[in-house]
């Protein structure tokens, strides 16, 4: 081949690699890189507090109605920017979380696909530590996100306080799980965290979360997980 169009070829593809990444603009000024974070979990599970943490805030709406039934009826999304959150490529870059509050018997991926066509970065499953969690959030991961659902998946796990007041330790936790739940903490490629949510101070425990949904998007290359609509991600 031509040194010259092999050269281009060269040049053009690492442009397309930076631009997917997410690094310095053209005119040199600081860029952003954008993650679609989409959050499953049970009723009542905590997700609504992930949320919260994730985009420093308290706009996700979170405990009981007055009529003690979930708050959440349907999917929410919001959308925070965290300037010069972190340096890539030399360049100081923004974060711009979107997250996905999605209640389970809601989540069609026609509605997901909608709010996030680029896709799915990452996915926040989110169980509380004091109750059993259901296994068919797995199905539905794989359902909405396909078969790669686990390398762009961490688990979070709420109401960690709970085992701190009952002298569990994390690790003790894991092995008493549920089988499906230590095997899956050890699939997923994001690995798994404890919060305790019960403080109303998201922009203090968020900043962890949020650097480990980066971390994970990072080592997938910030590639996002197209939303299934056909059969083949429901089989
Ligand atoms: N003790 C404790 N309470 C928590 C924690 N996280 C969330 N909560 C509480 O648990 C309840 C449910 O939390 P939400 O964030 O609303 O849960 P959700 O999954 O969004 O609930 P729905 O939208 O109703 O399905 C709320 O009253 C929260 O304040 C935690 O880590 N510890
Ligand atoms: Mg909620």
């Amino acid at each position: 081949m031509d040194p010259g169009v092999e050269g281009r070829l060269h040049a053009d593809s690492l442009t397309n690699i930076l631009r997917m990444l997410g690094s310095r603009r053209a005119d040199g000024s600081q860029s952003a890189l954008v993650l679609n974070v989409l959050l499953l979990g049970d009723k009542q599970s905590g997700r609504s507090s992930v949320g919260n943490a994730l985009i420093g805030g308290n706009e996700f709406q979170t405990g009981l109605n007055v009529h003690d039934v979930s708050m959440t009826t349907e999917s929410r999304l919001l959308s925070r920017n965290f300037p010069k959150y972190f340096r890539r490529q030399g360049a100081e870059t923004d974060l711009t979380l979107r997250v996905m509050d999605t209640p389970p018997l809601t989540a069609s991926p026609l509605g997901l696909q909608e709010s996030c066509p680029e896709g799915v970065h990452v996915l926040v499953i989110v169980a509380r530590a004091d109750r059993p969690c259901g296994a068919h959030v797995q199905k539905l991961a794989q359902n909405l996100l396909g078969p790669d659902w686990r390398q762009h998946t961490l688990i979070v796990f709420t109401h960690a306080d709970h085992l701190r007041e009952a002298g569990l330790s994390q690790t003790d936790y894991l092995d008493q799980t549920a089988d499906w739940m230590r095997a899956l903490a050890k699939e997923v490629r994001g690995g798994v965290c404890f919060l305790d949510n019960r403080c109303d101070w998201p922009l203090i425990v968020g900043r962890p979360l949020r650097d480990q949904v980066l971390r994970l998007s990072a080592t997938n290359h910030h590639r996002a997980l197209s939303v299934r609509t056909d059969a083949a991600g429901n089989a």
